[in-house]
């Protein structure tokens, strides 16, 4: 028997894709098949996803933030990505909603899956964050941002919490949309010169 079909994308992940994404069929389609070009096995692992994420920041140190970005696309924590966590992300990253965005932008945060994040985890992802800003724009940041430390203190600080409370997912959203510059501090945006 052949196996020129051993490899498609099954009925029930295509139904499910494109009930939870705005691709068609023939995209849905079409990008399975790349996927599997770039990626026979099927399954994204860590070290590839920092290659990726290496390429896109060559100026910078990508790879602790390539893998918190990792853990929070393996929704089912088996360690790799397939080709649903893949498409998941990369519609949520591509053309999510805002507030799609911001409960990715909150798993991103909540380090240790726990449901809740604390300061010791924003300052873990604003350590990653300064990695991927190019030591030559390093100095034009603003002087309370231009540490990871600082970096982290100004943004727990929009949350209006003491250093040891906890976010729930709620606040983290409202303390970030109510606040443009928190907006600004959760993610890499590269400095205009
Ligand atoms: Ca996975
Ligand atoms: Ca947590």
């Amino acid at each position: 028997m052949g196996n020129a079909k051993s490899s498609a994308l099954s009925k029930e992940i295509l139904e499910e894709l494109k009930l939870n994404t705005k691709f068609t069929e023939e995209e849905l389609c079409q990008w399975y098949e790349n996927f599997q070009t770039q990626c026979p096995s099927g399954r994204i692992t860590p070290e590839e996803f920092e290659k990726i994420y290496e390429r896109f920041f060559p100026e910078s140190e990508a790879k602790a933030y390539a893998q918190h970005v990792f853990r929070s696309f393996d929704t089912n924590e088996d360690g790799t990505l397939d080709f649903k966590e893949y498409i998941i992300a990369l519609h949520m990253t591509s053309s999510g909603t805002m507030s799609r965005k911001l409960e990715w932008a909150f798993s991103l945060f909540d380090v240790d899956k726990n449901g809740y994040i604390t300061k010791a985890e924003v300052e873990n992802i604003c350590q990653a964050i300064f990695k991927l800003i190019p030591t030559e724009d390093q100095p034009k940041l603003p002087e309370d941002e231009n540490t990871p430390e600082k970096r982290a203190n100004k943004l727990w600080g929009y949350f209006e919490k003491s250093d040891n409370d906890r976010l729930v997912e709620g606040e983290f959203i409202k303390g970030v949309t109510d606040n443009e510059n928190a907006m600004r501090l959760i993610h890499y945006s590269p400095i205009n010169a």
